[in-house]
């Protein structure tokens, strides 16, 4: 008999498709693992091998989920435009009650990720396309720093680990992301010193000297700002060993030679492309837990996504 066993981890549920035989020897029945088959919102009909297919209690499963999926993403586009309407409206207290409900059935990081991101993502399409005014773009964009500022005075973090600098390249003064970045990893128990926007190289430099991270996280959203990030990671990683991250629209939207110039800089300069929070976040935990630039080189695979 073949049928899919669920596994939850951390609140997620993993589908194995799994066969059982009677093994009469022993007189129990065998579970055998014929494939993995994913995160279960991820799997689709394409993800079963094919001789299993048509099977119905298979089929019945991937009906099951197929429709949970469709499920979620009314929420997912229902909860947008609640945060869109706050966003416009001022109303911090209404995103902080959805980002609550989504830390109690998900996390923080996929709030972020799967409701604020976006919905800032439409507010810049809409500011392009004419159909919203300036003047609302950025009450939009100071009402989503204030409701982060909320959320963020509102963990409890007992833990002492270690000091991050989160910053942008000089010029650069979008930072919504800077202080998403900085209050995940405020909940997860680190020192975050958030230098966000916009402040000159040698200032930047003498605040490391002065706070001793033991990362740098930089975020670039303007294209025009990558020579910007360039100079700072070279003007950084010529005086300090530290380990060096980039991200941010700017870097997901690069070319390749332009994402293989800043990784050139040093062995520990490092590229972050459209990766989710939580994602994010595992790999800055691996490199503290190394704990030295050197080690950075053995995140590679989580790191270039
Ligand atoms: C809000 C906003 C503003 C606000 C910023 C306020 C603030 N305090 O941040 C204000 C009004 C000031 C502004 C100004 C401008 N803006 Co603006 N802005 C936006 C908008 C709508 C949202 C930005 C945002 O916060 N996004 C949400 C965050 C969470 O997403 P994110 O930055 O991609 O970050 C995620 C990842 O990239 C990653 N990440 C980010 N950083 C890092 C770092 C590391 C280390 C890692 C690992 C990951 C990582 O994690 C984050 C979470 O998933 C965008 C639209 C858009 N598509 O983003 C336009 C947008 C970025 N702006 C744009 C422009 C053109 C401008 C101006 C030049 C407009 C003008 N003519 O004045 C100025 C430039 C100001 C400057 N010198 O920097 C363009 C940029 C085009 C480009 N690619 O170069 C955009 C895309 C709008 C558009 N559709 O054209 N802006």
């Amino acid at each position: 008999m073949v049928f899919i066993r669920v596994k939850k981890v951390k609140g997620f549920d993993y589908y194995y498709l799994v066969k059982s035989q009677w093994d009469s020897k022993r007189k129990v029945s065998m579970q055998h693992t014929i494939k993995y088959l994913g995160k279960a919102a991820d799997v689709t009909i394409d993800s079963i091998p094919i001789e299993y297919k048509n099977n119905p209690r298979i089929l019945s499963l991937l009906a099951s989920v197929t429709q949970e999926h469709e499920n979620k993403e009314v929420v997912t586009a229902a909860l947008k435009k609640r945060v869109f309407d706050a966003l416009k409206n001022g109303d911090i207290e209404n995103i902080v009650d959805v980002a609550g409900k989504y830390k109690e059935q998900a996390s923080l990081a996929e709030f972020y990720d799967d409701i604020l991101r976006p919905v800032l993502y439409d507010v810049g399409y809409l500011w392009q396309e004419n159909k919203l005014d300036i003047g609302m773009e950025h009450v939009c964009s100071n009402t989503a720093n204030k409701t982060i500022h909320k959320i963020t005075g509102s963990i409890k973090s007992n833990d002492k680990m270690e000091n991050i600098i989160i910053c942008t390249p000089d010029g650069e003064l979008h930072n919504i992301a800077c202080n998403i970045i900085e209050s995940l990893l405020f909940e997860k128990g680190f020192q975050v010193n958030n230098v966000s926007p916009s402040i000159p190289t040698d200032s930047m430099i003498n605040y490391i000297d002065e706070t001793k991270p033991f990362m740098i996280l930089i975020s670039v959203t303007l294209k025009d700002n990558i020579g910007s990030a360039v100079r700072l990671v070279k003007k950084i990683s010529t005086i300090f060993n530290i380990p060096i991250l980039v991200g941010g629209l700017a870097i997901n939207q690069s070319s390749d030679i332009e994402r293989k110039n800043i990784e050139a800089i040093r062995p520990y300069v490092r590229i972050i492309v459209n990766s989710p929070l939580s994602t994010i976040v595992k790999t800055i935990k691996s490199i503290a837990k190394g704990n030295n630039a050197r080690n950075i080189k053995n995140f590679e695979q989580e790191l270039v996504v």
